[in-house]
């Protein structure tokens, strides 16, 4: 009998109530709707979470199962080396997705053009653009890798399978996020309510709400950038690289797979930097399933997103896989990134005037 004195120790209803929010149940309280769009939403974001699980459990036995791990011997679109957990993940989005009566389209860093499910695509379904494996080459030795993905709404029947309507800005995206596959498996996702962290629980096999409601620190003391690439760079960013050398209050961190170095920055605050080259000036990362979703949920969380000369999600792409700049996290960090950029720019137009005057 309890004692009446004693406050009631209601933590463990607190921790079943935690371990019944699953995904599907949070897409519908953060919609606070059971409308056909909320209830898709709902179903889409429980398709992406069995996607992880099978990916999550692919990772764990990789370096046990004949064939999961090394190269495929091809080159994707990217001109980058397929590793065979980029393809087996990949895969899985398809099978995940192809049954599921959601999506028309699924748009990958690894197809060169969008996979089309017809039976699927009634107008005003949805499209999926994901990268399936994010940070392949942490894969071959057991570091954090993730998938990245965006949902957009279909619009038009794309009969002749142009996928024009998917070239269109970040605030198209109706939801995005990521998974992590690190020491627990997180997925971090955002339907336009604020960013919300579950963490797979395996003994139960589903995804349990860890975070609710994560804001990025407005300033933050990490930069996150490959220096190797340092003599590339156009000046400004190595102005700003050589500033956070010099001061206080600054540490290094990058570990070669972009959603692990996000996600410390969502939760620590600093910059993730992934800038252009003079040979390259549109960088390396993919706009549409890479930093839209990104910059989409970073904003969510209060912090920004830029190309150093547009807020990224701005940005309307010209092809599939448009490559963009990007510089992301904590809105003080970016600020500071994107000053040295803009004083440059005043510089370069000061010296213009000053030689047209002669
Ligand atoms: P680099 C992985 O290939 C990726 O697309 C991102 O995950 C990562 O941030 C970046 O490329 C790493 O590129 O040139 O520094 O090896």
């Amino acid at each position: 009998m309890a004692d009446v004195d004693q406050p009631l120790d209601l933590s463990h209803e607190y921790a079943l109530d935690r371990d019944c929010t699953t995904l599907s149940r949070h897409v519908l309280q953060q919609l606070q709707s059971f409308s056909a769009e909320a209830q898709d939403l709902s179903a889409l974001m429980n398709r992406i979470a069995l996607a992880a699980k099978l990916i999550a459990r692919r990772l764990t036995r990789a370096g046990l199962v004949e064939d999961a791990l090394g190269f495929t011997g091809r080159t994707n679109v990217q001109g980058e080396s397929v590793k065979r957990m980029d393809e087996f993940a990949n895969q899985v989005f398809i099978s995940v997705f192809e049954q599921s009566g959601l999506v028309c389209r699924l748009a990958s860093e690894e197809m060169e053009n969008p996979y089309y499910i017809p039976e699927n695509c009634p107008i005003g379904r949805y499209t999926l653009l994901y990268d399936p494996i994010d940070g392949s080459s942490n894969v071959d030795i057991n570091l954090n890798v993730g998938s990245i993905f965006a949902i957009r709404r279909q619009e038009g029947n794309d009969l002749e399978q142009s996928g024009k309507d998917m070239l269109q800005s970040g605030h198209q995206q109706i939801a995005a996020g990521y998974v992590l596959y690190g020491p627990s498996t997180m997925l971090v996702y955002s339907v336009g309510r604020g960013v919300h962290a579950f963490t797979l629980d395996p003994s139960l096999g589903e995804f349990i709400l860890s975070t609710e409601n994560i804001r990025i620190p407005d300033h933050g003391p990490i930069y996150s950038v490959n220096e190797g690439n340092f003599w590339q760079w156009e000046e400004p960013i190595r102005d700003y690289t050589r500033y956070v050398h010099r001061h206080e209050g600054y540490t290094a961190r990058y570990s070669g797979a972009l959603v692990g170095d996000i996600h410390r920055i969502l939760f620590q605050g600093g910059v993730f930097l992934y800038p252009g080259t003079v040979k390259k000036p549109e960088g390396k990362l993919r706009l549409l399933y890479e930093s839209a979703p990104l910059a989409y949920l970073i904003e969510q969380a209060g912090g920004s997103a830029s190309t150093g000369s547009q807020a990224v999600l701005d940005v309307i792409p010209e092809k599939l896989h448009a490559r963009t700049p990007l510089i992301i996290g904590s809105k003080e960090n970016v600020a500071l990134v994107e000053s040295f950029i803009q004083e440059h720019s005043r510089e370069q137009q000061d010296r213009q005037i000053l030689s047209t005057k002669g």
